[in-house]
C-alpha cells in the first residue's frame, strides 16, 4: 500500500475537514502530543504540510523542526500567526481563506455596533431578571441609524462591512495606509478619522505592522460618546488603554470579537454594561466555517495533486501556480 504524506494539524478542526484530511494524510495532532521536541525528533523529516487554524500561532520550534515543510494552509484569512518570512525563505508556501468569510464577519462588526448601541444584553436581563413586571420600561437606548462609521481597514471585510452599513443611512468614512478608489471619504489621520466618527470598526490584520494602532490618542478622540468595535485582531487595540478609557469614561462604549491574550480578556470588562464581549466568533457559523474549512482542505490537495493552489496569502504568490 502506497505511504500516505504526512500533515500535522494545530488547533481544532471540525469533523469534516479531519474526515478530509484523513482520506489523503497520516495526521499528528500537535495538541495530542505531549513531547513536542521527541515527536518533532521522530516524525519531523516525514511531515510535509500543516494545517493550522487562524487564530493560532505556529510555534517557531515546529516550523525549525520540519525540514521538509512544502505548504501550510491556515483555516482563517488572518495569518498573524504564521511567520511567513520565514516561510517564504524556506520556499513553503501559506495559503488562508480570503473572500468566504466576508459576510458573516461583517455581520458580526453590525451585530456587536447594534447589541451595544440597543443594549441587547441588558435588555434581554431586564426581562428574565423580572424588572420589565418590577420596574417597567427598560432605559431607552441609541440608534445606529444615520451615524458615522469609520472602518479601519477598508479592505474585503471592511468594504463588506461598509455597503451593509448603507441600509442602516450610516455615514461610511475609512483609514488604511492606502487610499482606495471608493466613494468613502478617507482619512490618512486616524486620529482625526475618531474625533468624526461615533463608530470605529477595526478590522485590519493583526501582526507587528498594526500593533496598538488602536492606542490612547485614538480612543480619546472616539470620546465619550463614542463605540469602539473590534473584529480584527485583539493585538490592535491597546487593551490596556482601552479598558482604562472605558473605566474613566474617556470611551463610551466597545462591542469586543477578540483580544490581546485569548481566551483571557480583561475581568474589569465583565462588570462593565457598556461593553458586549464575544468570544473570536467573527466566522463562526456553521455555514462559513465548512466554506472555509473546504478552501483549507482545498489548498492542500491541490498543492500536492497539481502544484497549484488557489488562496495563497500574497507574500507567497510568487512560489506556487494560482488559479
Ligand atoms: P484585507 O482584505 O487584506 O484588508 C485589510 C485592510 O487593512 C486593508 O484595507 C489594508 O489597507 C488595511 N491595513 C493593513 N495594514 C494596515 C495598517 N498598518 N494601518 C491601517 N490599515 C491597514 O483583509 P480582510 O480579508 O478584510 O481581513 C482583515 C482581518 O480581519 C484579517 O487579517 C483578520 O485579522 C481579521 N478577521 C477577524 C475575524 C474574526 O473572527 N473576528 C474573521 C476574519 C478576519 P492598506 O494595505 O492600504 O493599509
Ligand atoms: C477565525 C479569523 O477565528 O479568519 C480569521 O482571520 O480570525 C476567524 O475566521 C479563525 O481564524 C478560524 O480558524
Amino acid at each position: 500500500m502506497e505511504n500516505k504524506r504526512e500533515l500535522l494539524v494545530i488547533g481544532e478542526m471540525t469533523p469534516r475537514m479531519m474526515a478530509a484530511f484523513a482520506r489523503d494524510f497520516t495526521v499528528h495532532e500537535l495538541s495530542g502530543i505531549d513531547d513536542i521536541p521527541g515527536f518533532l525528533n521522530e516524525a519531523g523529516e516525514r511531515i510535509e504540510a500543516i494545517a493550522t487554524f487562524g487564530a493560532e500561532t505556529v510555534p517557531q520550534q515546529v516550523m525549525d523542526g520540519l525540514p521538509n515543510l512544502k505548504i501550510i494552509s491556515c483555516y482563517g484569512v488572518g495569518y498573524d500567526g504564521i511567520d511567513t518570512q520565514t516561510a517564504v525563505k524556506r520556499g513553503i508556501v501559506v495559503t488562508h481563506t480570503p473572500n468566504v468569510l466576508n459576510n458573516d464577519v461583517a455581520n458580526t462588526a453590525i451585530l456587536l455596533m447594534l447589541a451595544v448601541s440597543r443594549q441587547l444584553v441588558r435588555d434581554d436581563c431586564w426581562v428574565r431578571s423580572g424588572n420589565w413586571k418590577v420596574k417597567g420600561a427598560a432605559p431607552l437606548t441609541r440608534s445606529i441609524e444615520d451615524k458615522t462609521v469609520g472602518i479601519v481597514g477598508l479592505g474585503r471585510i471592511g468594504e463588506t462591512i461598509a455597503a451593509k452599513l448603507q441600509a442602516f443611512s450610516c455615514k461610511v468614512c475609512y483609514h488604511s495606509r492606502n487610499p482606495r478608489d471608493v466613494a468613502y471619504p478617507y482619512f490618512a489621520d486616524l486620529v482625526a478619522m475618531a474625533k468624526a466618527a461615533d463608530y470605529l470598526i477595526v478590522i485590519t490584520p493583526g501582526g507587528a505592522a498594526t500593533r496598538h494602532l488602536i492606542d490612547r490618542a485614538v480612543l480619546d478622540a472616539l470620546g465619550p460618546d463614542g463605540t469602539l468595535v473590534n473584529v480584527a485582531r485583539g493585538s490592535v487595540v491597546d487593551e490596556a488603554a482601552m479598558v482604562a478609557a472605558l473605566r474613566e469614561g474617556r470611551l463610551g462604549y466597545a462591542g469586543l470579537d477578540v483580544f490581546e491574550a485569548e481566551p483571557h480578556v480583561p475581568e474589569e470588562l465583565f462588570a462593565m454594561d457598556n461593553v458586549v464581549l464575544l468570544p473570536h466568533v467573527g466566522s463562526a457559523t456553521v455555514e462559513t466555517r465548512q466554506a472555509m474549512g473546504d478552501l483549507t482542505v482545498e489548498n492542500l490537495q491541490r498543492f500536492f495533486k497539481q502544484g497549484r493552489v488557489t488562496t495563497p496569502v500574497p507574500e507567497c504568490a510568487h512560489l506556487v501556480e494560482v488559479d
